[in-house]
């Protein structure tokens, strides 16, 4: 027989190399000096400190798999996913914050790029001196980003691009921004452009009034003909898969990261339960807060073991996005479960911010949301086991 890990059940850790392990003790670190601190006052005051960026680029958490000529680690997505989980511990708004820089702005860079673009911008968004916005969602098209508006029309020398882009993390205080757009230049198909900060006609007004993901600043683009040169354009994609590209590389971080924040909440209501007393004994002591419990750990356990599965065919060139739709989803609707569940645990000292089941609660809603809802990703599996789209 073994021994048992409560916290660990089934030895994560010992399934790591030992770099997956250092830059996952690296990231818990930081995450534990320096956003734990900030965090309650950044979601109370809806505050996003733009300092975190460079102080991320600092400890390599920008651009984890990206190549070190290029300024990032070169590491894997496995280290990738470790280091959203080590965030989202904290909050899912900074993981939010550091996913959008790694894998919806310097992948496409990186992967779709020309040498030129990649020199310009990867160094300084991985050391966080540049922030990165990613626009694909419209106000008139979330789950359906293929029926956007914003167009590409060519001029002399470059495009002019219009339309507006809603809900984009990052935009208020972005320098860089990937923006995907119907080009009529090439026959209607979606292609990506990178905006700049200051360009005439573009705007970025904060979005008010979230009650989710607060520590994570959301914005809209407003593209009023804005003037590019052909220096813009990501030479190396053309439709749908563009954009797709990226957000396969989000949504697996994402699995991870909602784990993270699930984890916080349980360890925070085993913790309530063993030291607050009701009826001379201690919360934990009765069956059923004891099933409350052991359900957190066997979700957790599961959809931890299940992205390191994803992580490592990923990093063998093997992953499907069906495979991704499949943790994304689980991860994300188990961890908002989770994290409603710690709160009932908590009485009424659940509703208040210094016990913080309640803000990855309230994260967790945007969580399950955005990068393909819990049921899009439903229609997803659902058409590959089918082939047949349920979407239309
Ligand atoms: P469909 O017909 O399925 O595909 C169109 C083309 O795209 C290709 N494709 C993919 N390629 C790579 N990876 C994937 N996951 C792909 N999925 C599709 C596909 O092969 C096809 O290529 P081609 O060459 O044959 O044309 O497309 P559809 O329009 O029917 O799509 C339906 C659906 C529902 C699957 C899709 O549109 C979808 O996933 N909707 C959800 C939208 C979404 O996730 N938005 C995310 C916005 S970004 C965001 O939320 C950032 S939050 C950031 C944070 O803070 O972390
Ligand atoms: P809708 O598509 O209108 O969906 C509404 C409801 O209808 C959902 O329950 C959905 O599941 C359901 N539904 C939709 N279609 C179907 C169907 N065919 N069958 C059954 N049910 C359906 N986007 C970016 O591009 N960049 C970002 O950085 C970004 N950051 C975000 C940050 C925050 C805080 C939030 C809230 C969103 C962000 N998004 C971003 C947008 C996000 O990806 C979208 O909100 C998401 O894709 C859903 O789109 P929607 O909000 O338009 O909802």
């Amino acid at each position: 027989g073994g021994s048992f890990s409560w916290d660990d059940p089934f030895f994560l850790s010992e399934q790591l190399t030992e770099e997956e392990r250092m830059i996952s003790d690296s990231a818990a670190a930081f995450a534990a000096d320096r956003l734990a601190p900030r965090v309650q006052n950044a979601y109370l005051t809806e505050h996003t400190d733009p300092e975190i960026f460079r102080e991320m680029g600092a400890a390599g958490l920008l651009g984890v798999t990206v190549a070190e000529d290029y300024g990032g680690i070169g590491a894997s997505y496995v280290a990738y996913g470790l280091v959203a989980r080590e965030i989202e511990r904290i909050d899912s708004g900074y993981r939010s914050m550091a996913s959008v820089q790694s894998s919806l702005v310097m992948y496409p860079i990186e992967a779709y790029g020309s040498e030129d673009q990649k020199r310009r911008y990867l160094p300084k968004l991985a050391s966080g001196e540049f922030i990165g916005c990613f626009g694909l969602t419209e106000p008139d098209a979330g789950s359906d980003p293929a029926g956007m508006r914003t167009r590409a029309v060519a001029c002399d020398g470059g495009y002019v691009l219009s339309g507006s882009k809603m809900w984009i993390s990052n935009a208020p205080i972005a320098d860089v921004f990937v923006v995907w757009a119907k080009s009529e230049a090439h026959g209607g198909k979606i292609r990506g452009f990178v905006l700049e900060k200051g360009m005439k006609g573009l705007s970025s007004p904060k979005i008010e009034g979230k009650l989710s993901l607060r520590a994570s600043v959301t914005g809209e683009i407003v593209m009023d003909n804005v003037e590019v040169g052909e220096d813009a354009l990501l030479p190396g994609a053309e439709g749908m898969g563009g954009p797709f590209g990226c957000l396969n590389r989000a949504r697996y971080g994402i699995s991870w990261g909602a784990m993270g924040a699930a984890e916080d909440c349980w360890f925070r209501a085993r913790q309530y339960g063993l030291d607050r007393h009701q009826f001379n004994r201690p919360l934990a002591a009765t069956q059923l807060y004891q099933k409350k419990l052991a359900d957190m750990q066997t979700e957790i356990a599961l959809g931890l073991q299940a992205s390191l599965r994803v992580g490592r065919l990923f990093d063998e060139g093997r992953f499907a996005p069906e495979m991704i739709s499949l943790i994304k989803r689980n991860n994300c609707g188990k961890a908002l479960d989770i994290a409603r569940m710690a709160r009932d645990m908590h009485g009424g000292n659940g509703i208040q911010i210094d016990y913080h089941v309640m803000r990855h609660a309230q994260n967790l809603e945007t969580v399950n949301t955005y990068e393909g809802t819990h049921d899009v990703h439903a229609l997803i599996l659902g058409r590959a086991q089918t082939g047949i789209p349920a979407f239309g």
